[in-house]
């Protein structure tokens, strides 16, 4: 998704101007001698990701009525450093060659250096998150310890194909939406808005990132390798049940889905698991359970004085799951997930 048509979705015409200075403050925090973190802090975080935490942080201030001012910019290049930090550290769990088609740090400098660079962007967001204010520091150091809560439920339950789909939802709870809580949240904390439009904005960005993640997970099934920068069906090699498998395991054909499963994992399982996913009406279902989390996202912006902004927040959501799997998924799969072909690529 370019960022003029974010900003024209969003009504938010000067965003190009703000992800400027985020930018800048970003290399500013990355920016040290030590050439063994520099070098590869600049990869990852130049590494070509979308900034939708920034992105969200100062859509939320602005949908509050406030003018975006420096420590809401300060706010949003603290969040990407979070997401960037985590992301780090994932690859090291996951022994991850690449992401964005750019080598890992794991893979091109070690997992000891990986270690340490995760945990330095952490520390250069927390700093950052310091100048705003004990609230903000508390609201990441929150969203933190949720990463982790939610990243360790899932290391938990890798392989457990009884894995239940309240253990699915609380553990995205944790591992993606508590950041893009944490966004929206801290956008108005660091605008001091009221509490009522601080808790307005949590709820959204909790319900959207759930939604986030679900379609993630349904694009590990039904993208292609270019398109994810990683391997169809990565998540199943990995041993991550997620929504699309599990309601796949309730229906119909879940028996003989188990007994591949239990055999473990290969080309010829995965391939089956996307068939008996798409044409059993899993994947369908999974993207109508997203669709779910995107209302509640708008719902929650109901009491919000209706500035334009707040207009583009409740458009967003479903913009952005049509956006990807649009981009992303196969379009010989349209069908069988029951959307029109006014997805397909534009
Ligand atoms: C050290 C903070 C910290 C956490 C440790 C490893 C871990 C616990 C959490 C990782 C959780 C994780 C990988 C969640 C996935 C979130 C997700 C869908 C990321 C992709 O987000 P995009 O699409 O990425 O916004 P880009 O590439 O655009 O930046």
């Amino acid at each position: 998704m370019k960022v003029s048509a974010l900003s024209d979705l969003l009504g938010m015409p000067p965003l190009v101007r703000y992800l400027t200075d985020v930018e800048a403050l970003l290399e500013d925090a990355i920016g040290v001698e030590n050439q063994w973190i520099s070098i590869p802090a600049r990869r990852v975080v130049g590494g070509g990701g979308k900034r939708l935490r920034p992105i969200i942080t100062i859509a939320a201030a602005a949908a509050g009525g406030a003018a975006v001012s420096e420590p809401v910019l300060r706010g949003a290049a603290a969040l990407e450093l979070v997401h960037v930090g985590s992301l780090v550290h994932d690859d090291i769990m996951d022994a991850a060659k690449s992401r964005r088609g750019i080598d890992t740090v794991n893979a091109r400098e070690g997992i000891n250096h990986a270690v340490l660079i995760g945990d330095f962007l952490l520390a250069r967001a927390g700093e950052l998150a310091s100048t705003i204010s004990a609230e903000v520091s508390h609201a990441l150091a929150t969203a933190i310890v949720q990463l982790c809560d939610g990243q360790s439920l899932e290391t938990g339950s890798l392989f457990n194909i009884d894995r239940s789909r309240t253990a699915y939802e609380k553990s995205i709870e944790g591992k993606t939406a508590s950041l893009l809580r944490a966004s929206c949240r801290i956008g108005a904390l660091a605008s001091d808005l009221p509490p009522s439009v601080v808790d307005a904005m949590a709820a959204y960005g909790a319900a959207f990132g759930m939604a986030f993640q679900i379609i993630d997970d349904i694009l590990d099934l039904i993208s292609t390798s270019d398109a994810m920068g990683k391997p169809v069906g990565n998540d199943l090699r990995e041993g991550v049940y997620t929504l699309p498998v599990l309601l796949a395991l309730e229906g119909d054909r879940g028996s003989s889905l188990r007994k591949v499963l239990a055999r473990g994992i290969d080309q010829s399982s995965i391939d089956m698991v996307v068939e008996t996913a798409l044409t059993t009406g899993a994947i369908a279902e999974a993207l109508s359970v997203a669709t779910g989390y995107n209302q509640k996202a708008m719902a929650a912006l109901d009491n919000l004085e209706d500035v334009p902004v707040v207009a583009g927040l409740r458009r967003l959501p479903d913009a952005y799951c049509r956006w990807a799997i649009s981009e992303k998924a196969e379009a010989r799969y349209y069908r069988l997930i029951g959307i029109g072909t006014d997805h397909g690529p534009r």
